[in-house]
């Protein structure tokens, strides 16, 4: 039996470098609330599933080229495609937990040299994230963990450059977890900021929109 669906869902966003762990504590964290009774759902972007995901997964394994503005819309137009079903699923009580979101368009392709606020642009209206969980590793010790694959990004000198990218949009609203600490501790950590996150949706906090 899930939770009542009279308050909304949370919106919850887990950021980071390559490796830094968001697919693996997006599962434990799905797990969990799942286990709780609470009604959840595990979302990443972009969402390979969809045309213009079809698109992007091609581009991100090297196997169509797309200039730097044309590929940075086709990522946000992905996160547009689903707004509003976003909408729909926080409105009837489901939490979302998204494994990258606007945060990753803008970092990656202010990464590349584009203008920053050229970037925030077309996210501008997409919902904004309750809460966003900045898993925080050295690309180093990143590129440590089994190493980078074949995809597109995956270099440790562009790493670098999204690091510093990402340092430029935090906020106050983040919360930021030392993501080189065992899995286990950082689960916990998430879970304490997740759950105080939802309680807040719960009371009755708006949605609302990107950029605040
Ligand atoms: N991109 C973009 O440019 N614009 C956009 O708008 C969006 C994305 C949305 C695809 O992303 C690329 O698209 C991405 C950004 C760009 N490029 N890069 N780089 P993706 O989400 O498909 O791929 P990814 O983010 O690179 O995911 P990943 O490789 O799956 O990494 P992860 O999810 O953060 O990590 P993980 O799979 O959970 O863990 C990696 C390994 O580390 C694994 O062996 C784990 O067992 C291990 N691990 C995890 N946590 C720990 C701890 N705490 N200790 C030790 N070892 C750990």
């Amino acid at each position: 039996n899930k939770e009542s669906s009279s308050s909304r869902g949370a919106l919850i966003v887990l950021e980071g470098l390559d490796r830094c762990g968001k697919t693996s504590q997006s599962g434990r964290l799905y797990k969990y609330l799942d286990e709780q009774g609470q009604s959840v759902e595990s979302w990443r972007f972009p969402d390979r599933n969809t045309g213009i995901g079809q698109m992007i997964s091609s581009y991100l394994a090297n196997k169509s080229q797309l200039d730097d503005h044309a590929i940075h819309l086709l990522f946000s137009a992905n996160r547009w495609e689903k707004r509003s079903l976003m909408e729909e699923k926080l409105k009837s009580g489901t939490t979302l937990i998204v494994d990258r979101y606007s945060y990753s368009g803008v970092a990656f392709s202010s990464a590349k040299g584009l203008d920053i606020e050229w970037c925030k642009a077309p996210e501008i209206g997409l919902l904004a994230p309750d809460l966003v969980v900045y898993l925080d590793i050295s690309p180093e010790k990143a590129a440590e963990r089994g190493g980078y694959g074949d995809e597109r990004y995956e270099q440790l000198e562009f790493q670098k450059k999204v690091a510093g990218s990402y340092l430029s949009l935090r906020d106050s609203s983040w919360k930021v977890i030392d993501a080189t600490l065992s899995i286990e501790d950082v689960e916990k950590k998430l879970r304490e900021v997740v759950l105080d996150c939802m309680m807040t949706c719960h009371k009755g906090k708006p949605l609302s929109q990107l950029w605040p």
